[in-house]
């Protein structure tokens, strides 16, 4: 067996020769041109901006219409009012007129023009913000809950800590600086002094003394590197997902103590390539807090040393473990520890939780959860939701904290300016009541796709609001108006609005055509299985009706649909769906006249005489109207259709 080492990636030597983030983005900027080179887009990735082009407006044999998405870093989600205000004129002057709340905390601006770059992202970094790391082979944006309790201390060390990781990990090149605002060097907030002594510390090899990148080296990580904060029992972040997750311990008192170590979850997969998959993290160990960035060092080292560079679709740290097994990953990362973690405290279970709506913050002040569909904040028409963000963002100077679900979270609202406020989103068409938002709308998540994402294979968000409304639809028409579940939808598998932990995914295949999984929870504390490789998204509702009949008949009390799906497991639904023959009673019965699909229907009027004759015959022959008039209008149309 030959043991010689693989070839590493193309882009393990494009990080090499940049000189830590220099080039070529620092010699391409200047040049008058549309786009970066393969290299400079690659290098471009870390300072928090891809280099994508208008889908839709390719055209054969013409150059692509190029345009840049830049995303923001914004541990636990934290956007001052200043930033808002600023990404919210940059989108209008430089970008497509939307911004885009993600799946991660941070913010997202289409449609920048190569000339523009330059201008908006150091008016970025000039307005409190920072787009550094926030792509790339780094870590990313720390999550954490973005409920601003003030009197839940757990809360607030979610936060200190997101930052203080976020800190720890954040790139040290001066290229950032140099090429963005010429040199000048701008921060925020200055660093914990146990941040930058950690970064300094060298245990075992987790850091390299003599290098600019003393956490990450010359070649930084083999693969972007996810990170979240939380607290017992809340799982808005869907903890299982990241490649290090943290989780909040303290005492009786509220004091901190330690944190709960989560590693090797991860999301991305690609179809028909059955060594890549979405896996959810471990319970690794417990560390006290002294010891916390000595901990996320010795896992950053251990994936940094040992994860694959050679293939980059298995190049995340979920592989590493899956090939090692835990107990290897917990060894090795004990040696850059320096000692051995202790055991994992048992937890309370988790609960997702959206904190839509109005809630008491603990300090006299109120906290506002505004549901943005799909993350996207636009105007369109009537529904003028970036006008109404900025009214009341300038008005009453609110910080604001994005959250994992794509919506946005306005905090430190003294009572008095509720009703203002609420009158504001009015005027402008935003539903400020989460419970008239449509309950599957609430839950739900769709990617970008087309017409930005580079990688997408099928529409996304797009299209997801068709898709809902038509599953709400048939919803009504099967009696279950009332049932909600957890929908997600992504344009190709890399899973972006992770939906492989959703109740009903749709995971794009090929055009129109999805990969459905199912049986996650609506906690998103287990992974779905994929049930069916191709659905023609025309087919929605033939394909949904046995499976949610079968749930609407067999489900135990309280079960959701993704739960039923796992308990009852695929082989039984797809019996019950191979034997299902719809019921005409399943429409009439239990169909909620409004919302029926009415697709290949057309309504005509008839005179009141002719409508009593109809409805007369049809009591006496116990048929349907419609079946009478059909008749009629075949036997005077001789048959021909
Ligand atoms: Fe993602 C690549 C959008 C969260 C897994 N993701 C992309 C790119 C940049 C496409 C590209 O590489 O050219 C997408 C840009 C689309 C566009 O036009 O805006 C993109 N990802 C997003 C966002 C905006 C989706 C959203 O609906 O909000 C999220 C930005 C988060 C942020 O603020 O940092 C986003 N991406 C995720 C998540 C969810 C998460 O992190 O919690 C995942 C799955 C979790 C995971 O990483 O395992 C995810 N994105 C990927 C992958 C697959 C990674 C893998 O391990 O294989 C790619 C492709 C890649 O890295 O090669 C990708
Ligand atoms: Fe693009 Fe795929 Fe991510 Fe959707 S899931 S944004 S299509 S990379």
């Amino acid at each position: 067996m030959s043991t010689a080492p693989k070839k590493l990636s193309k882009v393990e030597a494009i990080k090499e020769r940049s000189n830590f983030l220099r080039e070529p983005i620092a010699t391409e900027i200047n040049q008058d041109t549309t786009h970066f080179s393969e290299d400079g887009a690659q290098i471009l990735k870390f300072h928090g901006s891809y280099q994508q082009d208008n889908r839709d407006n390719r055209q054969k044999g013409q150059e692509k219409d190029y345009q840049f998405m830049l995303r923001t870093r914004t541990p636990a989600g934290y956007v001052p009012p200043q930033l808002y205000l600023t990404l919210d004129r940059l989108a209008t002057e430089y970008g497509n007129n939307t911004l885009r709340a993600t799946t991660r905390q941070g913010f997202q601006l289409h449609g920048v023009l190569k000339k523009n770059l330059k201008t908006v992202i150091a008016t970025i970094i000039r307005n409190m913000g920072s787009t550094l790391g926030a792509c790339g082979d780094v870590n990313r944006n720390v999550m954490a809950p973005p409920a601003p309790y003030k009197n839940r201390p757990e809360y607030q060390y979610a936060w200190e800590y997101a930052q203080k990781v976020a800190d720890l990990l954040t790139p040290q090149t001066g290229a950032y600086y140099e090429i963005w605002l010429d040199g000048e060097k701008i921060i925020t907030a200055e660093e914990a002094p146990e941040v930058k002594a950690a970064r300094l510390k060298n245990t075992n090899g987790s850091i390299f003394p003599d290098s600019p990148e003393p956490i990450y080296g010359t070649n930084y990580m083999p693969r972007k590197f996810k990170c979240a904060v939380t607290v017992p029992g809340d799982n808005s972040v869907d903890i299982y997902t990241h490649d290090l997750g943290l989780v909040v311990i303290t005492d009786e008192n509220g004091k901190l103590q330690g944190f709960n170590v989560l590693a090797g979850g991860g999301l991305g997969r690609t179809h028909r390539k059955e060594e890549t998959f979405p896996r959810i993290a471990d319970e690794i160990g417990y560390v006290d807090k002294e010891d916390i960035f000595e901990l996320v060092k010795a896992v950053v080292a251990t994936q940094r040393d040992y994860g694959n560079r050679s293939d980059r679709r298995r190049a995340r740290l979920k592989y590493l473990i899956h090939d090692w097994g835990v107990e290897r990953f917990r060894q090795k990362v004990e040696e850059y520890f320096g000692k051995p973690l202790q055991p994992f405290k048992p937890l309370p279970p988790w609960k997702y939780k959206d904190y839509l709506g109005w809630h008491d913050q603990g300090d006299g002040k109120l906290f506002f959860g505004l549901s943005i569909e799909n993350g996207r904040i636009k105007n369109n028409g009537h529904f003028r939701l970036k006008d109404a963000l900025r009214e009341v963002i300038s008005k009453y100077q609110l910080p604001g904290r994005v959250t994992p679900h794509q919506n946005l979270i306005l905090y430190d609202i003294q009572p008095e300016w509720r009703q203002d406020i609420e009158a504001i989103f009015q005027q402008h068409g935003v539903e400020v009541n989460p419970d008239k938002i449509n309950h599957l709308t609430r839950y739900a998540m769709a990617c970008p796709a087309l017409p930005t994402c580079g990688l997408a294979i099928t529409e996304s968000e797009r299209v997801f609001p068709s898709v809902l409304a038509r599953i709400d639809a048939l919803l009504a028409k099967l009696g279950m108006a009332d049932e909600t579940f957890v929908i997600r939808m992504t344009g190709c598998p890399n899973g972006c609005a992770r939906p492989y932990m959703a109740e009903l995914g749709f995971v794009g295949e090929s055009p129109d055509v999805y990969q459905v999984w199912l049986g996650g929870n609506p906690h998103q504390t287990r992974l779905a299985s994929p049930y069916l490789d191709k659905l023609n998204i025309a087919d929605l509702e033939s394909f949904l009706e046995p499976l949610l009949v079968y749930f609407r008949d067999y489900k135990q009390p309280g079960e959701t649909f993704g739960e039923f799906c796992h308990r009852v497991g695929f082989d039984s639904l797809r019996e019950f769906a191979s034997k299902y023959q719809p019921k005409s009673d399943d429409s009439s019965k239990k169909t909620d006249k409004k919302t029926r699909s009415r697709r290949h229907e057309h309504r005509i009027s008839v005179s009141d005489f002719w409508y009593q004759k109809l409805k007369a015959i049809s009591q006496a022959e116990k048929k349907p109207m419609s079946q009478i008039v059909a008749a009629a209008l075949e036997k005077y149309f001789g048959g021909e259709k």
